[in-house]
């Protein structure tokens, strides 16, 4: 098989959110980098993501000159929050009273695809396979992967980890250079993908069976998630029951059954890696903490490690200063612990308020005073504050 040789300042490993945002800010600065993508374009470009660009992601990409290129239109993020079947809709706004901009994942890595590849010419590889790392600081880093077209080696600066959870870059950070810091909350979510158009607004249902939550995936079609045991699996849940647990949940007797696409079964954790580099090796998104979904924070938190690290390594590429990327860790962790503590809390309090089987009626008591307390008109401005604590 063929091989080849090359030189790049920076390899990005993985071309999700975090890997093509990255590489958008560092084509935008002129500096060189490649993305290793495991799978195909037509299989990135199809896979759904949930996701709002938050106010000060939308301000971060504005930035970058990027915001009109990449995001749609502004929106008034309403939330019908039930409790029993009780709705009250709550609109979410960033709390110097700005909106964020309405873009799912799926949309945003669509459109970075084709600013970096398109528009820009960017260099990025679909299914590369087999990433070797070699991050030595006695020498320059390296890569190594395969495709179709043989063996490939890529020798560089800086590696940049954003292949998710369960890639290969934070495995080869040597065992007991990083901690890890993590949180089981003891349940799951079923996730299942329907063939029905948005009722309204996105709607989370906190009922005495449990947590549910609507949130649109396109016109024709709905994301419904339904809290459920960590041990569940598809045979728990035909889809007579979920529909069942949907009207029953949201208190909507009126929803009718339709198509169900897929399941999938997500353990609610949270995990930071620190820290998040080694040598010259970074971790950024997925790669380095993962936070419970009910928070809607995951793909927000990506896109704040890589405006951190894309300044740095600019830095660190044109002006020989390493300052910035020697502090990128530092920088990120504080920011990513206060996204931890809202993720966690919302998480507690939309559960807790729920089915009392998991922790008891004093919390789940507890919990929907919170609620009371924070759905009451005055007091709902901390709502607004608590939604975007530390993304202003
Ligand atoms: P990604 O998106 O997982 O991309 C990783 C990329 O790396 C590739 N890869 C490899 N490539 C080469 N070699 C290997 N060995 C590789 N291994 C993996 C993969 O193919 C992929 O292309 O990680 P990234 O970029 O860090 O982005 C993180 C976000 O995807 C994630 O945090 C969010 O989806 C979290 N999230 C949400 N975030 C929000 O901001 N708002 C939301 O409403 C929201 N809802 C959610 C969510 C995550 C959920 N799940 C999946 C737990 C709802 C759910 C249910």
């Amino acid at each position: 098989m063929a091989s080849s040789r090359e030189q790049s300042s920076v390899v990005i490993i993985g071309g999700g959110v975090s890997g093509l945002a990255l590489a958008t800010f560092l084509q935008l600065s002129g500096v060189a980098c490649v993305v290793l993508e495991r799978c195909e374009r037509a299989y990135v470009e199809v896979r759904q993501r949930a996701g709002v660009v938050e106010a000060r992601g939308v301000r971060m990409l504005e930035r970058w000159g990027l915001a009109d290129r990449l995001l749609g239109g502004p929106v008034a993020h309403t939330i019908d929050y039930r409790v029993n079947g009780s709705s009250r809709v709550f609109k979410v706004m960033a709390d110097d009273g700005s909106p964020g901009r309405f873009c799912t994942q799926q949309m945003l890595v669509n459109n970075l695809l084709r600013e970096l590849i398109d528009v820009m010419q960017g260099d990025v590889r679909f299914g590369a396979a087999d990433i070797g790392i070699h991050n030595d600081k006695n020498s320059r880093s390296r890569v190594t992967y395969t495709d179709a077209n043989g063996t490939h080696v890529i020798d560089c600066d800086y590696i940049v980890g954003c292949d998710g959870n369960r890639g290969v870059s934070r495995a080869s950070i040597p065992h007991g250079v990083l901690t890890k810091t993590s949180h089981e909350f003891g349940y799951a979510w079923l996730a299942a993908l329907v063939e029905a158009p948005v009722i309204g607004d996105p709607i989370m249902a906190v009922s005495d069976h449990g947590f549910a939550a609507q949130l649109p995936r396109g016109p024709q079609r709905s994301r419904y998630y339904l809290q459920c045991a960590l041990s569940d699996g598809p045979e728990d849940w035909p889809d007579e029951r979920l529909w069942d647990e949907i009207r029953l949940r949201m208190g909507d007797s009126a929803i009718a059954n339709a198509r169900v696409h897929d399941k999938d079964f997500i353990p609610l954790r949270a995990v930071v890696h620190a820290p998040m580099q080694h040598e010259n090796l970074f971790l950024a998104g997925d790669a380095a903490h993962l936070v419970p979904p009910t928070g809607a924070k995951g793909m927000n938190l990506a896109l704040y490690d890589v405006d951190v690290l894309a300044q740095a390594l600019v830095r660190a590429v044109k002006a020989g200063d390493r300052s910035q990327l020697d502090a990128y860790s530092a920088t990120c962790l504080p920011h990513i612990w206060t996204y931890q503590e809202f993720s966690t809390w919302m998480t507690d309090t939309m559960h807790d308020a729920g089915d009392p089987t998991q922790h008891g009626k004093f919390r789940q008591a507890i919990a929907r005073a919170r609620l009371d307390t924070l759905f009451e008109a005055p007091a709902a401005a901390q709502l607004h504050a608590a939604f975007h604590r530390g993304m202003v």
